[in-house]
């Protein structure tokens, strides 16, 4: 981490309350720039702009859309920024979309903004100021005026001061990770993809992936703010121009990636700070420029949660995520993925004890040697608090275990495991085996994996055959019948006439 680094800045604030006038009395940038937004006076899609403050640095600006019908769009756009620009109108003072941006900031960790009470030509900024302070405590308050200017170079100082405190990402260590905001093609030159580079580096040259398809591209041009680099940093917005990927191979919400960085996930362990959540409702799940139904499930009562979703995300322990009610729809909270990784469990203590120390930051217990991935049992049994461990699994099932996860999506028959019942019931109860479907049986991680790439499959082409899953997968015609099973009984997929399947809820691409 650095502090004079690359950031981006993010607007907030409710529909209409100037924000794109302001950013364009800034920059000298109209982002709105599509002919529908241009019609409706409304910002639809995301806008970017270079901003330039009076310490002479310059800030990567993104304007994200007020009108509550594209609160997804404003948290793909909130997702990646370091800091925030709030706009509310001095006639109209603080309103839902600004309480529930700010909620998503607050959700998303970015502390670091300022607030601009605009319209100033129109109304007196008094009530509207201190609305927004009690928002927004601590955070400079500047009056200003997108059609007079009145103000303005207040404002970009307090952007200055405000970002000095802000640590860049561009030291963020790991393998690059960009999640995916636009996707257009450019005449001569082919697919460009746009977004906010959250770690490591990108060059011209360079070989990537593109989660969750696992399509492989080269690097051909990289760019920030329309001029060509070598190489990009963590904390710039990019654009990459791809060989090898036609445009309808990616889409937003997928992930451009070094080569194996990342693997879907449905099950995510988390820290969440939610506003009235009921157990086990049902939720959308924001990472990223990517969304997810799924369920919340209470871990503990101190904020420790596991998202089980319908479709994967692509996220990495440490990351944010933002959790919104469905109906009607409203901001609830978010917060931190503890594990990523993590198997379908209930309360279980061993797990949650670990959830918490990975949150309080110590140093975790090691862990449960059924959830080890060593199948290695004698340290766990060694670190003590035995009374409040679940049973260790014997050697007759962490064999199993092996043998579950060795068959991979072939799965393993009842019939094959008739000599291993007890060792079976074990594993399924320390949620290591799974039932995919009749008398078939997995290793969750098989099972996950397996989900991840049909649901893929699924978002790519939009319905798929029970064919067209047994020759992806390499598994026979029963497998793949079970497995499809499986994702209609989770409700996941849904079944049409002639074995055919699309997701329950299929995506839109917006
Ligand atoms: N009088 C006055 N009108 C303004 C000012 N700033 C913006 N407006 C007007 O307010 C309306 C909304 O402005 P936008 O900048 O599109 O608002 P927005 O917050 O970007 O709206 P969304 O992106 O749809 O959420 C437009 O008609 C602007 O001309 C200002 O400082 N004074
Ligand atoms: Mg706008």
């Amino acid at each position: 981490m650095t502090r004079s680094g690359p950031l981006t800045l993010g607007t907030a604030g409710h529909v209409d309350h100037g924000k794109t006038t302001l950013v364009a009395a800034l920059t000298g940038v109209d982002t709105d720039r599509l002919p529908e937004e241009k019609a409706r006076g409304l910002t639809i899609a995301l806008g970017y702009a270079p901003l330039r403050l009076p310490s002479g640095r310059t800030l990567s600006l993104v304007d994200v859309p007020g009108h509550e019908r594209f609160v997804r769009t404003m948290v793909a756009g909130a997702t990646g920024v370091d800091a925030f620009l709030m706009v509310v109108a001095a006639d109209d003072g603080v309103m839902p979309q600004t309480r529930e941006h700010a909620e998503v900031l607050r959700a998303l960790g970015v502390a670091a903004g300022v607030v601009a009470v605009t319209k100033t030509d129109v109304a007196d900024p008094a009530a509207a100021a201190d609305a927004a302070r009690e928002l927004l405590p601590g955070r400079e308050v500047v009056a200003v005026c997108a059609r007079t200017g009145a103000g303005l170079d207040a404002l970009t100082a307090a952007l200055d001061r405000a970002v000095a405190t802000v640590d860049s990402r561009a030291g963020a260590a790991g393998p690059p990770r960009l999640h995916v905001d636009r996707v257009f093609t450019v005449a001569g030159r082919g697919t460009v993809v746009t977004g906010t580079l959250w770690s490591g580096t990108v060059a011209v040259g360079d070989v990537v992936e593109l989660a969750p398809h696992g399509t492989t591209a080269r690097i051909r041009g990289v760019e920030v703010h329309d001029r060509p680099l070598e190489r990009a940093r963590a904390g710039q917005r990019v654009a990459l121009n791809l060989a090898g990927v036609r445009v309808g191979e990616v889409g937003r919400g997928d992930v451009v990636a070094a080569p194996g960085a990342l693997r879907p996930a449905t099950v995510l362990d988390c820290a969440l700070a939610l506003r009235d959540a009921r157990p086990s409702e049902r939720v959308q799940v924001h990472h990223g420029t990517r969304t997810a139904p799924g369920r919340l499930a209470r871990l503990s009562d101190d904020g420790l949660w596991q998202l089980r979703l319908e479709r994967p995300l692509l996220a990495c322990d440490g990351d944010r995520v933002v959790v919104r009610r469905l109906s009607p729809p409203d901001t609830l909270g978010g917060g931190v993925v503890l594990d990523a990784a993590a198997g379908r469990h209930g309360r279980r203590p061993a797990i949650v004890d670990r959830l918490r120390a990975l949150r309080d930051g110590r140093e975790p217990p090691p862990p449960r040697p059924a959830l080890g991935r060593d199948g290695e049992p004698a340290g766990a049994a060694a670190a003590g608090g035995a009374e409040r461990r679940p049973p260790l699994l014997d050697a007759t099932a962490l064999a199993l275990a092996e043998r579950l996860r060795a068959a991979g999506p072939q799965l393993l028959s009842e019939a094959q495991l008739a000599d291993e019942r007890a060792a079976l019931r074990a594993l399924r109860e320390a949620g290591v085996a799974v039932r995919v479907s009749g008398r078939l049986y997995g290793h969750a991680e098989v099972v996950a994996a397996t989900r991840s790439r049909i649901v893929a499959l699924l978002e790519r082409d939009g319905e798929t055959t029970l064919a067209a899953v047994r020759d992806a997968l390499g598994i026979s015609r029963k497998g793949a019948q079970a497995f499809l099973e499986h994702l209609d009984a989770t409700r996941v997929t849904r079944r049409l006439p002639d074995d055919r399947r699309v997701l329950f809820r299929a995506r839109s691409r917006t």
